[in-house]
């Protein structure tokens, strides 16, 4: 279905995996659009309620944007590619009402750093290397990593990753804030399946509010407490805050996901 994609649904999970392994992932045009596509149609999918993206083999989660792709763009080419892909993909992942975990593999180099930290959670394998190496091909990073690497290890650090385009270790990313999890990794996924199947055991449109707050503190403009009280109250009106009190006053566990 997809050219360079595998997509797998399992137990309210899609798993889906970047499979460019001799580009180490890369994203180009075509994978980001099929990215969008995946992305969109499991967060439509009613029996679907984590979705954790990884890259396929054992190097790398994504190397990147495509180098070879945009080598020769314009100025006007430039900021087009950077700003389609924001909307298509990483603006779009922040945004989903399905919570995303990336689940980083190896490289995540440019706008593979700048895809996982527009996921909402990281884990990562012990030998993952993060970075944004933009400067040193005489660009930016343009996927929002300019944005996203501040507000996750604040500005100093960010500006030295920036800066310099050095890679990270898997521990220091830890020790940084930039990943929740640092594993081995014959146990990434498991881990990440572990964290998705806490995550199902909760309420969806319940973490759907919460994703819409927490985004809110971002955006410009927005005043996050006021969106916070919005969403609060609308979950009063949900048959999953029905069945969580009912649950809690029942003495039992709450069933949200029939
Ligand atoms: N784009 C295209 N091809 C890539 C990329 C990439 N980002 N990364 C790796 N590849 C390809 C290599 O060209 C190579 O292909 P081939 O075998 O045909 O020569 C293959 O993958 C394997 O790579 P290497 O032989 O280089 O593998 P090594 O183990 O020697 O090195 C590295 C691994 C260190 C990851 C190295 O491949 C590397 O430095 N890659 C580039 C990393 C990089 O600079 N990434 C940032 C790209 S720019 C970016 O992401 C901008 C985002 C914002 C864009 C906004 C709009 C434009």
């Amino acid at each position: 279905m997809y050219n360079n994609l595998l997509v797998e649904n399992k137990e309210m999970i899609a798993t889906i995996t970047i499979n460019r392994p001799k580009q180490l992932n890369a994203l180009n045009k075509e994978t980001i659009q099929e990215l969008h596509e995946a992305l969109k149609s499991a967060n439509e999918d009613v029996s679907i309620g984590v979705i954790i993206l990884t890259g396929s083999g054992d190097k790398s989660f994504v190397a990147g944007a495509d180098i070879k792709e945009f080598a020769d763009f314009s100025i006007a080419q430039g900021g087009e590619l950077a700003q389609k892909g924001q909307e298509l993909l990483f603006d779009f992942i922040e945004n989903l009402s399905t919570p995303v975990i990336a689940a980083v593999n190896g490289f995540a180099l440019g706008g593979g750093l700048e895809l996982a930290m527009a996921s909402h959670i990281r884990v990562a394998s012990s030998n993952a290397r993060m970075g944004l190496p933009e400067v040193s091909l005489g660009v930016i990073p343009g996927y929002g990593g300019t944005q996203r690497l501040s507000q996750l290890v604040g500005r100093g650090k960010a500006n030295e990753m920036v800066f310099t385009a050095g890679m990270i270790k898997a521990d220091d990313a830890l020790s940084w804030g930039l990943v929740n999890h640092v594993v081995e990794q014959e146990e990434l996924l498991d881990t990440a399946y572990k964290i998705a199947s806490k995550i199902l055991a909760n309420s969806a449109s319940a973490i759907a509010s919460a994703i819409r707050s927490v985004n809110a503190n971002f955006q410009d403009g927005v005043n996050g407490y006021e969106v916070e009280i919005e969403e609060f109250g609308k979950c009063f009106g949900t048959s999953d805050f029905k069945e969580g009190t009912t649950a809690f006053l029942e003495k039992r566990k709450a069933n949200f996901r029939k």
